[in-house]
C-alpha cells in the first residue's frame, strides 16, 4: 500500500505488522482486498504524526471504510475526518465501534446523552476545556483509549488542537534514561486540573460547562511511566503535565525535576502535528500514544465541540 510506505518513511506511527488486535486485523484484511477497498483519501499532515481524511461519511460507514479508518488511526495517532454531518446518536455509534463509551467522572454530559460532553466556549469566555498537554482521563484506572470530537461551531481562526507523538518521545530518550523509566510508575490525579478554583470558582458564570466535584477529583491512580500499546506493541511515554503529579513512592518535590524534563521533552515541536478545525470536522486521537492540548487563542469567538471517549485498558 503506497501510503503505508510513505507513512513509514516519514517516521510516523507505523502499524506493527504482527498486531494481534482484532480491529487492527480488519485493517490488514481490507488492504488485501483491493477490489472492495473504498476510495478513502488519507493525507499525512506532519512528519511526526497526524493525517487528514476525505471521502468517508460517518453517518453511513461501511465495514471496509471503517477498517481503513482504524488503520490510519493506528499509523497516524490523530486523524481528522472532514465534512461530516452526524447526530449525537451517530457520533456515539461510530465511537462505539472502538469500544465501550465512558461517562466522564467530573464533567457533566448532555441531558439524554451522558456520554457526550459539550465543550463550549462562548464568545468572551475565558475558559477553554483541555488547555495544557494531557492524555484524556489518565487519572482514571482505565484511561480513555480514544477521544472522538465533532466540531460544530468553529472560530474563523484560532482554537486549533496540537498533538504530540509519545512513541517518538520515548524512542528519542537515551538508552540509560529509557532503562530507568522502564522501571518506574507514576501517580495520576485530577486534583490540580479539576479543583474548584480551576473549574467552578474561576469560571463561575463564564462558561456553560458544568462539573461534578466527586471523589474522582481527589483520587489517585498509579500507571507505568512507559506503556506498551496493546495494538501496535510499541512503547510510549505516559506522563503528562495535567494529571501526572509524582513518581510512585516519591514526593512531588523529588519528582518535579525529572517530570518537568519529561513534560518538556514529550511536547517537542518535532513530535507534533496541529489540526485546524472546520465545521463538520471529526478528529479522533489515540490517548495511549498521543498527548494533546487545545489552544486558547480564539477570544471573541464561540467554539462548540462535542466529545465522546472510549474506555481503554489498564496501562501496562
Ligand atoms: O478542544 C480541544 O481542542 C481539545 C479539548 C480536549 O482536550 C479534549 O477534547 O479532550
Ligand atoms: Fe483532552
Amino acid at each position: 500500500m503506497a501510503l503505508g510506505c510513505e507513512a513509514e518513511s516519514l517516521g510516523v506511527l507505523p502499524h506493527k505488522p504482527d498486531s494481534a488486535n482484532s480491529v487492527g486485523e480488519k485493517g490488514m484484511a481490507a488492504r488485501s482486498q483491493p477490489m472492495t477497498r473504498p476510495a478513502i483519501d488519507v493525507q499525512p499532515i506532519a512528519g511526526a504524526m497526524g493525517a487528514e481524511i476525505h471521502g468517508v461519511d460517518l453517518a453511513s460507514l461501511d465495514d471496509a471504510s471503517f477498517a481503513e479508518i482504524v488503520d490510519a488511526f493506528h499509523r497516524f495517532g490523530a486523524i481528522v475526518l472532514r465534512n461530516q454531518k452526524i447526530s449525537h446518536d451517530q457520533h456515539k455509534t461510530f465511537a462505539r465501534r472502538f469500544g465501550a463509551l465512558e461517562v466522564h467522572p467530573i464533567v457533566d454530559g448532555l441531558a439524554g446523552h451522558p456520554e457526550i460532553i459539550k465543550m463550549h466556549k462562548a464568545a468572551g469566555d475565558a475558559a477553554t476545556f483541555g488547555v495544557g498537554w494531557h492524555s484524556d482521563n489518565s487519572f482514571t484506572e482505565r484511561p480513555s483509549l480514544c477521544s472522538v470530537v465533532y466540531g460544530v461551531t468553529v472560530p474563523p481562526f484560532g482554537g486549533d488542537t496540537l498533538f504530540a507523538n509519545q512513541y517518538l518521545a520515548y524512542e528519542t530518550l537515551s538508552a540509560g534514561m529509557r532503562r530507568m523509566l522502564d522501571g518506574l510508575s507514576a501517580v495520576h490525579s485530577a486534583k490540580y486540573a479539576y479543583t474548584a478554583p480551576t473549574t467552578v470558582d474561576k469560571y463561575e458564570g463564564k462558561t456553560t460547562m458544568s462539573y461534578r466535584h466527586t471523589e474522582a477529583v481527589q483520587s489517585e491512580v498509579v500507571h507505568p511511566v512507559v506503556r506498551t500499546h496493546p495494538d501496535t506493541g510499541r512503547r510510549a511515554l505516559y506522563v503528562n503535565p495535567m494529571f501526572t503529579v509524582r513518581f510512585a513512592d516519591m514526593t512531588e518535590a523529588e519528582s518535579r525535576p525529572l517530570l518537568d524534563f519529561l513534560f518538556r521533552h514529550a511536547s517537542r515541536e518535532d513530535f507534533q502535528c496541529r489540526i485546524r478545525w472546520q465545521e463538520g470536522s471529526v478528529t479522533m486521537w489515540d490517548n495511549r500514544c498521543v498527548q494533546h492540548t487545545a489552544l486558547d487563542d480564539c477570544q471573541g469567538f464561540e467554539r462548540v465541540h462535542y466529545r465522546v471517549t472510549v474506555e481503554g485498558d489498564r496501562p501496562q
